[in-house]
């Protein structure tokens, strides 16, 4: 069966649904990773992507009722309810401007109280302070809820974004698109097709957006590979996909806290099936804050050819357990890059190469690091 799919790799000939199912059930994990990385390798070499970013989350009110959600709270005033002032979240980046970001990520709730204008003025203000960094703001779900909530199309709610600095559109919310999967997990906000339009519409008007997938909760292989093939064919269409990002279920702290979070070999597998499914989408992240650092290593020869970034202050996994660090600064992600044997390239978001680092040699790199550390770990011994 692999055969017949690893000829048709090598041809760069399209998979089927039914190729996906059997990639995701075959039994050895390392050969549908060999097959993924021979996809990356010839999209992108040893090349591997990071970037300096920034998550902010300015309110966690939210009226929708995810299973899988740790960080939400329903109403304004509940314990652990908080709603930043714009004021707030532009004194995160001012206090970083020493070693600023290029991109701020912001996913939020939503919040049924805010006027639409605290959107605007809080992309306004960040540009105000760095008119250089990339917007990256509010999921496609948070997109459709805005255009309900405030009376407007989809069409209006990003224009009006886009005038106050929106840049591109993160890939959060798409959950997994089967409607009986979606209906149990988050029932009360955007639908497939509905978080689908909202990213046609944005590529539309020129605007970028990344998706995502999460996996590893009730849902089935044939559901992710359903979800993948439904962005396959929306990127078909648009070319306004430029990163998938399969987020692996955390279940601290939420409505599917029985469930076990994915082993680090589906973690692999998922990544190596999409970056083989998904045949039209440039890059392929492995983010480092839902696998681990340490898994998303070991992605980066399983189909992976970004890590995502720096991060800072990722709230939403830590509320559902992550044990992975709050942020990682350029240098450690540059020194995991390359101790994976790839070469390290810090890029915008928009994948503009802003520093190429060196290739390590291996494993003197990994070896080098650690004699500093003995060392000065020695002299302060008695
Ligand atoms: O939309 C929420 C997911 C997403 C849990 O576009 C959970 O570059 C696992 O979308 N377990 C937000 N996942 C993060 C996100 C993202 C991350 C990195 C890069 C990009 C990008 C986007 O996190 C949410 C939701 O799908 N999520 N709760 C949980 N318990």
């Amino acid at each position: 069966m692999l055969e017949a799919i690893r000829s048709k790799v090598e041809r760069g000939e399209r998979l089927s649904f039914d190729d996906g199912v059997v990639l995701f059930r075959h039994p050895d994990v390392v050969e549908v990773g060999q097959l993924a990385n021979l996809v990356r390798e010839r999209l992108h070499g040893d090349r591997t992507y990071f970037n300096r970013n920034m998550r902010i989350e300015t309110t966690n009110v939210c009226v929708a009722s995810c299973l899988f959600c740790s960080f939400a709270k329903l109403e304004e005033g509940a314990p652990g309810a908080r709603t930043m002032r714009v004021e707030e979240a532009w004194r995160e980046l001012e206090a970083r401007l020493d070693d600023p970001p290029s991109e701020i990520h912001v996913v939020n709730g939503l919040h049924p109280g805010l006027p639409f204008s605290y959107y605007e003025e809080l992309l306004t203000g960040f540009k105000r302070i760095k008119p250089d960094v990339h917007l990256k703001c509010f999921t496609a779900v948070e997109i459709h809820f805005f255009a309900a909530h405030y009376g407007m199309t989809h069409r209006e709610v990003l224009e009006r974004l886009r005038r106050a600095g929106l840049d591109s559109l993160p890939g959060g919310g798409a959950e997994i698109f089967d409607p009986e999967v979606r209906t149990r997990i988050s029932h009360d906000k955007a639908t497939a097709d509905e978080y689908l339009e909202v990213h046609r519409v944005a590529h539309g008007l020129g605007m970028p957006t990344n998706a995502t997938m999460l996996y590893g909760h009730i849902e089935t292989f044939e559901h992710r590979v359903d979800h993948l093939l439904r962005l396959r064919a929306l990127q078909d269409e648009t070319r306004g996909l430029q990163a998938f990002i399969p987020l692996a279920f955390h279940p601290d702290g939420n409505g599917m806290r029985s469930l076990p979070a994915p082993t680090a070999v589906d973690s692999l597998r998922t990544v190596a099936v999409s970056r083989l499914l998904l045949d039209n989408v440039p890059h392929l992240k492995a983010y480092w804050v839902s696998m681990t650092p340490e898994v998303a290593q070991i992605a980066l020869r399983f189909g992976a050819d970004d890590v995502d970034g720096t991060i800072v202050h990722e709230t939403i996994y830590r509320a559902a357990g992550s044990r992975a660090p709050g942020a990682l600064t350029a240098a450690q992600l540059v020194r995991l890059i390359q101790e994976a044997g790839r070469l390290p390239v810090e890029r915008d978001t928009l994948y503009h190469v802003v520093r190429e680092h060196p290739r390590a040699a291996l494993p003197e790199a990994a070896l080098k690091v650690r004699e500093r550390k003995a060392a000065k770990h020695l002299e302060v011994l008695p």
